[in-house]
Formats: structure tokens, C-alpha cells, sequence
């Protein structure tokens, strides 16, 4: 049935009747399966006109949802005979279950009402037993540098969800805007959520939207966004970014910025790309700030949910430290080597703060450079090395080398590639991406809790932009993610095959309405003519 990600095992029995959505259809829900029942009849529903009322579990006809511990905890078995059976070692199991069985049913269980009510929802005699590789299959949304309305957020985890995604990486500050309601700093979204103009394409390019840009997630927001990902058994991975990439912050409060270096009343929210020399300043002042910023979101993310913190830590250029005397004479005061030592200062600062509230620090591979306090974790960008060397130092790690999953990337070489960025990193590629890289020692690769996809949208000012950039690539890369059956050696998986499933997926993503790149390239209002890129291959990849 074209299933992706492909299950680890899959046995149909094509001799007997098969199994038939009826009107007549029940849904019985064991105890701890109720939220997957509540998802199964709100999205297949109404995709098939059938309403699955409650019914007696195993009845000829039913399908029944039911946890059975003796499975792993994502894992599931889907049988099709003359009822359906989805067992799941826990609810998580249940849903990725009940999303294969969505698979099953065909692409018309994708949209969101019934288009052709006469055809017969049959689905062959079969068997799905199926379960994860990783635990962590995440993807990261840039919503600072291009802001997402929260229902393009809910879409978004819905696609993730139909691709057994489970984690979400909001990335929530930036130099270009800062998108999370923070209460007792009001400026943070009143001033720093809004810029007076953006600029198009790559930072080289010349032209500008003069459109004023903006906008941000109330704390109501952020509590729906947890809550909706939650009954889809995916967790929110919160970002605040410090202490570079914290230009948006210092627009909006000035006393955050090295004011004995620049004048930061005068500095606006970012309005182009690249790595930005604004950084925090290493004050008392800031530390209090940035604490209670961090109050308010472990607040908004419930460690049930989020029991990781993002606080970034990539891309800060320390010139403004070793330029500035207070940040000098602060650093000497906390008997650090020199003003380029802050850096670490700040993430170690902000991970103990984080422990002692029962969380786990998360940031980019730049936080090793500091040395990383005890349980924090490494998402690994720019390559593999940072990766393999937090992994051998016993501390968790996501791989997502931009080398290879980084979806702002161009997908193709053509010339009509909409605002073309970084490497040519085509489906293909994403499909032979592996992330445990060879030679790992076997304790050093059990600490790969998983690999992630990121989605960062300086050149994707839309959702259809966002579409264009992600899909198909995300299919690929939810199999990598997912499947155990994939071969770890990159050139010996079936690409092949995996096209050849690729046909029914693109059927699933035009029910559900995705702007993806066809495979034979981008359609005419794809394309972005004029809008400069950075065409050149190998070149540094950030924009
Ligand atoms: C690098 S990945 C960045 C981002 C950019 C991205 C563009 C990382 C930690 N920093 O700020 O958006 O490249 O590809």
C-alpha cells in the first residue's frame, strides 16, 4: 500500500475479503486510547463520511484501539481482517498506528470532507508491525525571520504527524523578530515583533519588501499549539536564542545590547541575513531578564511535554565583548581567560538555571566550545563533528547537518529554483542522509537520540514557500527518521522503491493541500525570477 515511512515488517493476505469502512463502521477505544479516537474521527471522518460512533471492541466491521505494554512504546501492530485492530505500546503507538491505518485507506482519507462518497473504502487483509529507530525525529521551524499564523502552525503539525514526526523545534527569537508573549516584557512582541521592511532573497540581493513584517503567538497561542501537538503525540522543543541571534530583544529593551560599544536606542528590529554582531551584553541585568523570559516559557511548555529548552548559543561573534571595557572587566571578574569566554559563561549560566527547575538544556554544537554542563545535549548543524564529539563525551545528541537536511537548501540545480541557497540537496540526498556516521563507538551512538530537519525561512516569506522548501523532502527524511528497515549504509538503500511509493504520497499530499515542488520542478507561480539567491556551489551555506 505504498506506505511511508516504510514499517519494519508488512504481510497482507490478499486470498480473503478485505476489510470495508461502512457506514456501519463502530470505534471502540480501550482506556489511555481516547485522544487517538478523538483524532481518527475528527480527521478520517469527515475525509469519508463516516462518523465512527462508539461500538463494542472486535465486533466484525469495528475498529478497535487498545494499549498493550508488551510492545515498544511507539510501536504498534495494525491488523486487517475482518475488524481492525491497532495495538500500540502506548497511546504514542496507538496514533502512529491509526496514522498507517489513515495510509491505508487511500488519499481521500487526507482531505477534509468526503469528495466521492459512492467509492468503497476497502482495505486488503493485512498485517503492519512496526516501530521506530529514533525517539527524537524532529523538525525545526524557523517562525523569527518569517513570522507563521498560528493555523499555519497547527497545519504544520499535522503534516509532521501524518509523516510519524514527533518533534517540533519552534525556533521563537531572532534578529528579525521576537514571536512569543512574554508578560513582564511587553516590548519583547509590542517592538520586537514587528520590522519596518525585509529584505529579498539573499543578504547580496538588492531588493527589499517594504511591506512592514511581523506579528507574534499570545501565551493562549502557545498554550494551543502545545496542547494540539500533544494529542498528536509530538513535543515542542522551545528556542530562545542567546546570546547572539538577540537583535529583535535589543530593539526592544536597549539595556540588553553592549551599550558602551553602540548606540542600541537606535538599533531597529533586523531587516536582512546573515550572522549579526548585535549580542547580549554579560550583565546582571540581562541574566534577570532573560530568567524571567525563561519563567514565562517553562510556563507555556510543560515538562511533561517539553522537557527541553532550546537556548541557541550558535553563531555569536564576540568582537562587541573584546571591544567593550565592561564586558572585558566582566569577564575578568568571573575569572574567565578573556571577553570570548562569555559565550560559555552564558549557556552554562542558563543550563544549571534550567536544571534546577527540572529541565535539560538543548543548543547548537557552538555550546561545546564553553564546555557543556552536565545532561545538556547537542543539535548538531554544522556537521557531524560537534556531533560525534558531544556523543563521545556521554552527552545526548540530534544530528542535523546543514550538509544535509538543512530544507531552506535549493532542491535542484535548475535555474528556475525559487531563491536557490546553500547545497543542491535533492530527494535523493535526503534519502541516503544517515544520521549515526560511521565509526561512532557503539555507547557514542546509542547517544543519537534522533535527527532533524530545519526549516529556516529567510528566503520562504509564505506557506507555500514553507511547502515548497519542505515537501517531498520531509517524506524522505520521515523515513530516515523512522524506518527500521532502511539500510544504515547510505548506497544500499532502494531509492527506487522508495520513488515508486513517493507516487501514492504525492496523491496524500494533494489531498491535504500541500504547495510541494513537483517532481518534474517548479510550477510557474513557484518560481521567484529576479529574486537573488546565492547560485554558487560549495559556497558558505548561510544566507
Ligand atoms: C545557520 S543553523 C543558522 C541559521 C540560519 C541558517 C540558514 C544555525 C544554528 N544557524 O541562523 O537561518 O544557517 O541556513
Amino acid at each position: 500500500m505504498d506506505l511511508i515511512p516504510a514499517p519494519a515488517t508488512h504481510a497482507e493476505d490478499p486470498s480473503r475479503a478485505p476489510f470495508v469502512l461502512g457506514t456501519g463502521t463502530t470505534l471502540a477505544a480501550a482506556p489511555g486510547t481516547e485522544g487517538v479516537a478523538r483524532w481518527l474521527r475528527a480527521t478520517v471522518g469527515p475525509a469519508l463520511g463516516r462518523d465512527l460512533p462508539p461500538g463494542p471492541a472486535g465486533a466484525d466491521g469495528s475498529v478497535t484501539l487498545r494499549v498493550d505494554p508488551s510492545l515498544p512504546p511507539e510501536g504498534y501492530r495494525l491488523t486487517v481482517a475482518a475488524a481492525v485492530e491497532i495495538l500500540g505500546g502506548s497511546a504514542a503507538g496507538v496514533f502512529w498506528g491509526a496514522q498507517t491505518f489513515r495510509q491505508l485507506l487511500g488519499p481521500a482519507a487526507y482531505r477534509r470532507a468526503c469528495a466521492d462518497p459512492g467509492v468503497s473504502r476497502a482495505v486488503p487483509r493485512q498485517v503492519v508491525e512496526d516501530a521506530p529507530r529514533f525517539g527524537w525525529r524532529g523538525v525545526l521551524l524557523d517562525v523569527a525571520r518569517h513570522f507563521a499564523p498560528k493555523d499555519d502552525v497547527l497545519r504544520f503539525l499535522d503534516l509532521l504527524a501524518a509523516h510519524k514526526l514527533n518533534v517540533l523545534h519552534l525556533h521563537l527569537t531572532d534578529d528579525q523578530g521576537w514571536r512569543v508573549e512574554i508578560r513582564r516584557h511587553p516590548r519583547l512582541t509590542e517592538a520586537g515583533s514587528w520590522r519596518a521592511r525585509t529584505k529579498r532573497g539573499h543578504r547580496a540581493s538588492e531588493l527589499w519588501d517594504e511591506t512592514p513584517h511581523g506579528g507574534h503567538y499570545t501565551q493562549d497561542d502557545i498554550r494551543e499549539i502545545v496542547a494540539y501537538a500533544a494529542e498528536r503525540h509530538i513535543r515542542v522543543v522551545p528556542e530562545i536564542d542567546v546570546p547572539g541571534h538577540s537583535q529583535a530583544a535589543i530593539a526592544a529593551y536597549p539595556e540588553l545590547g553592549n551599550t558602551d560599544v553602540i548606540g542600541t536606542a537606535a538599533l531597529p528590529v533586523w531587516d536582512t541575513w546573515g550572522v549579526n554582531p548585535n549580542v547580549l551584553a554579560p550583565t546582571e541585568t540581562t541574566l534577570r531578564f532573560y530568567e524571567g523570559v525563561l519563567e514565562e516559557v517553562l510556563d507555556l511548555f510543560p515538562a511533561a511535554t517539553s522537557p527541553f529548552v532550546h537556548l541557541g548559543g550558535d553563531e555569536c561573534p564576540t568582537g562587541q565583548w573584546t571591544a567593550s571595557p565592561a564586558a572585558r572587566a566582566r569577564a575578568e571578574e568571573l575569572g574567565l581567560a578573556g571577553a570570548h569566554e562569555l559565550q560559555g559563561w552564558f549557556i552554562r549560566h542558563f543550563g544549571r538555571w534550567l536544571a534546577e527547575r527540572g529541565r535539560r538544556l538543548i543548543g547548537w554544537d557552538e555550546i561545546l566550545d564553553g564546555g557543556l554542563p552536565p545532561g545538556a545535549a547537542v543539535s548538531s548543524w554544522r556537521g557531524y563533528a560537534g556531533g560525534i564529539a558531544a556523543a563521545e563525551a556521554g552527552h545526548d545528541v540530534v544530528m542535523c547537518p546543514e550538509q544535509h537536511v538543512y530544507l531552506d537548501h535549493r532542491q535542484d540545480p535548475g535555474a528556475d529554483e525559487p531563491v536557490p541557497i546553500g547545497y543542491v540537496r535533492t530527494l535523493e540526498d535526503v534519502y541516503r542522509f544517515e544520521p549515526v556516521p560511521p565509526g561512532l563507538s557503539p555507547a557514542a551512538a546509542a547517544r543519537v537520540i534522533g535527527t532533524q530537519a530545519n526549516v529556516w525561512t529567510e528566503v520562504m516569506e509564505s506557506r507555500s514557500r514553507v511547502d515548497y522548501q519542505v515537501f517531498p523532502r520531509l517524506a524522505a527524511f520521515a523515513e530516515v527518521a523512522w524506518s527500521t528497515r532502511l539500510p544504515a549504509d547510505p548506497a544500499a538503500r532502494d531509492f527506487a522503491d522508495f520513488t515508486r511509493r513517493m507516487s501514492t504520497h504525492y496523491a496524500r499530499l494533494d489531498a491535504l493541500g500541500v504547495d510541494y515542488r513537483p517532481p518534474g520542478g517548479p510550477l510557474p507561480r513557484q518560481r521567484r525570477p529576479g529574486v537573488v539567491g546565492r547560485p554558487i556551489e560549495g559556497a558558505p551555506p548561510n544566507v
